[in-house]
C-alpha cells in the first residue's frame, strides 16, 4: 500500500499532493503529507506505529484520544485555541477507529499538522527553552485530574530504572552478539551509577512520592512552536503518557535540551550540562508545577535528571548488546555513541549537582 492509499482511509478531505519523511524519531516511522482542499494547502502527520515497541497500538490510541480530549476540555475552560493547543487524531472511514490497519497488519494514525508550527531538535534560545518548560508543566496541570489508573500501560516498566538495570544485567549475561567485551568500560561506569539511579524508583515503590500522569518522553522536539511568534503550541508524541514520577518528565527534558550537544554526538569532550539552558527550562517547568509538588518531589527533581540520563544510557547499551533491535540506528555502533554521550552527561550532572540545586531553589 502506498502512503496515498493509507491517507485515503482517513477522514481527511482534499487531493493528495506529496509526502516527505520526518526522520527525527527513534521509534515510529513518520511522514508529513500535503493535501489540497478548496485551493488551500492542508498538512497532516501520518505515522506507522512501531509494533515491536507498542504491542497493542489500539490501546495506545485509546489513551491518546482520552488524554487529548481531557486536555482539550481544559484548554477550552481557559478560552485558548484547541486548534493549535492539542493534537488532533483523525478517524479511519472504514473502521471508525483512530487508526488504520494496512495489508501487513501495521497500524497507522493520522494527526493534523499544526499550521505554521516548528519543532527544535536542538535549541540555543533560552526563551524557547523556557517556553518548552512551561508547555510540559502545563501539560502536567491539564492532566492533574485525569484518572491515572485508567490509562493503559503502553510499555510496562518504561521508566522503572530498577527494571531497566535488571534487563541490562541479563543482556550482559546472555551476550548474544559477543559485544560485551567492546563496551566493558561503559558497562562498568553504568554499574557504578546503579544504586544512585534506582533511588527514584524506590521512592515510587514505597509510596514516598506519588505516581502522576506523566508524558515520559519530554524531549523538547516533542513541543511544537509557532514559527513566527515562538509561542509554544502543543505537546506532541503522547504514546508513553502513563503514570510516573514528575521528576521523570523534568529529568528527561533536561538531559535532552540542556546537553550542549545532541544526544548521539560522539565528541564526548563537548558533552556537558549547560546550566543556562538548565535554568531556562527549570524556570518554565517549575513555575507551572511548584504548587502541586510535595517536599520530596521537589527534592527529587535533580535526582530525576541524573536518573533519566543514566537510564537512557542503560537502554542504549542494552539495545546494542542485544543486537540493536529497539531503537532505530543509522550506523553500526550508533547505540554505543548514544550511550557514551549519556554517560558523559551523567558524569557532568553529578559534578554540577550543587549548582543545579541552587538554581531550583530560586523557582520554588
Ligand atoms: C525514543 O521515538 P522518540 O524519539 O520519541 C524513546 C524515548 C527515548 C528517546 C531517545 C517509546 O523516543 O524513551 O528517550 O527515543 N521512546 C520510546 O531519543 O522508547
Ligand atoms: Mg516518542
Amino acid at each position: 500500500m502506498t502512503i496515498k492509499d493509507i491517507c485515503a482511509s482517513f477522514d481527511i478531505g482534499g487531493k493528495y499532493i506529496s509526502c516527505t519523511e520526518i526522520v527525527s524519531g527513534n521509534i515510529n516511522c513518520t511522514y508529513k503529507v500535503k493535501f489540497k482542499r478548496d485551493g488551500e494547502d492542508k498538512e497532516y502527520v501520518l505515522q506507522r506505529i512501531n509494533k515491536l515497541v507498542f504491542k497493542e497500538p489500539d490501546k495506545v490510541m485509546d489513551n491518546i484520544i482520552r488524554v487529548t480530549h481531557h486536555i482539550r476540555m481544559n484548554i477550552r475552560k481557559e478560552g485558548a485555541s484547541t486548534k493549535t493547543g492539542v493534537l488532533r487524531a483523525f478517524y479511519s472511514r472504514e473502521s471508525d477507529e483512530p487508526y488504520f490497519i494496512d495489508d501487513c497488519g501495521d497500524y497507522w494514525r493520522c494527526y493534523r499538522y499544526i499550521k505554521n508550527s516548528v519543532t527544535y531538535d536542538t535549541c540555543d534560545d533560552n526563551d524557547i527553552i523556557c517556553r518548552a518548560g512551561s508547555a510540559f508543566g502545563k501539560f502536567q496541570n491539564y492532566l492533574k485530574d485525569f484518572p491515572a489508573k485508567s490509562l493503559f500501560i503502553t510499555i510496562p516498566n518504561f521508566h522503572n530504572t530498577i527494571d531497566r538495570f535488571k534487563a541490562f544485567h541479563e543482556a550482559i549475561e546472555k551476550n548474544p552478539y559477543k559485544r560485551v567485551n567492546k563496551v566493558k568500560a561503559e558497562i562498568e561506569k553504568l554499574l557504578s551509577f546503579e544504586k544512585g539511579a534506582c533511588l527514584l524508583q524506590e521512592y515510587l515503590d514505597n509510596g514516598s512520592i506519588p505516581y502522576r500522569v506523566t508524558h515520559n518522553d519530554t524531549k523538547c522536539n516533542n513541543v511544537s512552536f509557532d514559527r513566527d511568534t515562538g509561542e509554544a503550541l502543543a505537546v506532541l508524541d503522547l504514546d508513553t503518557v502513563m503514570p510516573g514520577a514528575i521528576a521523570h518528565d523534568f529529568g528527561d527534558a533536561i538531559r535532552f535540551i540542556a546537553n550542549t550537544v545532541i544526544e548521539d554526538d560522539p565528541d564526548l569532550d563537548s558533552v556537558a550540562l549547560d546550566l543556562n539552558k538548565y535554568e531556562a527550562f527549570a524556570k518554565g517547568f517549575i513555575t507551572e508545577v511548584k504548587d502541586t509538588l510535595t517536599d520530596l518531589e521537589k527534592e527529587t527533581m535533580n535526582l530525576g535528571v541524573f536518573t533519566m540520563t543514566v537510564e537512557l544510557a542503560v537502554r542504549f547499551l542494552t539495545d546494542y548488546i542485544l543486537g540493536d533491535k529497539y531503537f532505530k540506528t543509522k550506523f553500526p555502533g550508533h547505540n554505543v555513541d548514544r550511550a557514551r554521550n549519556q554517560i558523559a552527561l551523567a558524569v557532568d550532572i553529578e559534578k554540577k549537582r550543587t549548582e543545579m540545586e541552587e538554581i531550583l531553589k530560586k523557582y520554588f
